[in-house]
């Protein structure tokens, strides 16, 4: 199961504790001080890792503790300080304080990492309270407590393309055409029921991010068929696609269709209803698809491109014009 959000609570290492002790050795008297200072507690980091696509790994496990540092030891040594419990998270994670319900960090690029809980400092030996005037002491201090946080963690993909529709539209088959992803297509609507991603490549040189959303059903905005968890994936797509397909199967019709999705996204979010748009009639195998594409131009004014992913008709060009959007070319 694809999981988008997680809590769970970390736990830095604490510190070593700082050693009392006093050098014995044959023939030196009164050899002094000589406690080392513990290490310190490892941290907790998140990293960001594209090789990573969801956080079902870490919703089994409630608690993730760093190590503590080791206690210092006598003949002055200190102890080793503990590895950092470094935690794998995709690429557009955003980790949250779940107490204070506040955005601690973003993690948008692949390699960025985040200290979450930081570990404890290790106490000092009696070693380092030596004075002229206490030449024996017997202090040594404690470790600190590493940091301990509740945290949620909330997956936001990062695709450049959302490809946006109503059920049976058409959106996993058209990812499917585009990239190796291979999300379920069938015929009924919600087939998927977890976005999916896919690398489209353009030419050699160029290739783009393609997301395959869940269809989108009216009343999306207030959460309606998952609405929220969908609508807040597609807040992050670069541009947006929309897909009608010409003869729904529930006898709707499509430019209707249309319109219901755009006043969801707008209503969701107003950024949303302005973000850049490709209106797509799918399935043009179908000998509907001419007369909706007609529609469109006439009711809407607006050129739809046309595809179908059964007989590989615009697929190019759709592609294309994707990538042109991305990537404007330069003029010198
Ligand atoms: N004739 C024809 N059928 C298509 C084409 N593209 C998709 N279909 C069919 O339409 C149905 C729905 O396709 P999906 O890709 O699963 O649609 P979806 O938009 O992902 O649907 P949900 O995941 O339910 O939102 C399937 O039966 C596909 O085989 C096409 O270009 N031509
Ligand atoms: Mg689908």
């Amino acid at each position: 199961m694809f999981v988008d959000e997680v809590e769970i609570e970390v736990i830095a290492g604490k510190g070593g504790d700082g050693c009392a002790s006093f050098r014995r050795e044959k023939y030196v008297p009164r050899g002094g001080p000589d406690g080392g200072d513990g290490g310190r507690g490892g941290n907790v980091i998140f990293r960001a890792d594209k090789d990573i696509s969801g956080l079902g790994h870490l919703a089994m496990q409630k608690v993730w503790k760093a190590k503590n540092g080791q206690q210092g030891q006598s003949s002055q040594c200190h102890g080793a300080s503990a590895e950092d419990l470094i935690i794998s998270v995709p690429v557009g994670t955003m980790v949250f304080d779940l107490n204070h319900d506040i955005l601690l960090k973003d993690l948008t690029e692949n390699g960025a990492d985040f200290i979450v809980a930081r570990g404890g400092f290790g106490g000092k030996g009696n070693l380092r309270f030596k004075t002229a005037t206490n030449r024996a002491p017997r202090t040594a201090t404690p470790g600190e407590a590493g940091q301990s946080r509740q945290i949620r963690l909330e997956l936001k993909m990062i695709a450049q393309v959302g490809l946006v529709g109503k059920p049976n539209a058409g959106k996993s088959t058209l990812l499917s055409r585009l990239s190796r992803a291979r999300p379920e297509v069938a015929s009924y609507p919600f087939t998927t029921k977890s976005p999916c991603l896919g690398l489209v490549q353009v030419d050699p040189d160029r290739s783009f991010v393609m997301a395959d959303i869940p269809g989108l059903i009216e009343g999306a905005h207030q959460g309606i068929g998952l609405g929220h968890d969908f609508l807040k994936h597609i807040q992050r797509a670069g541009i947006l696609v929309h897909l009608v397909e010409p003869c729904p199967d529930d006898g709707t019709d499509p430019v209707e269709n249309y319109r219901v999705i755009r006043s969801e996204l707008e209503r969701y979010d107003a950024e949303l209803g302005k973000r850049q748009e490709i209106v797509v009639v799918t399935k043009t195998d179908l000998p509907q698809a001419a007369t909706v594409a007609e529609r469109f131009r006439e009711e809407l004014k607006c050129e739809p491109m046309l595809i179908s992913s059964a007989t590989g008709s615009g697929l190019r060009e759709l592609v294309f014009r994707i990538a042109e959007i991305l990537n404007p070319p330069t003029c010198w």
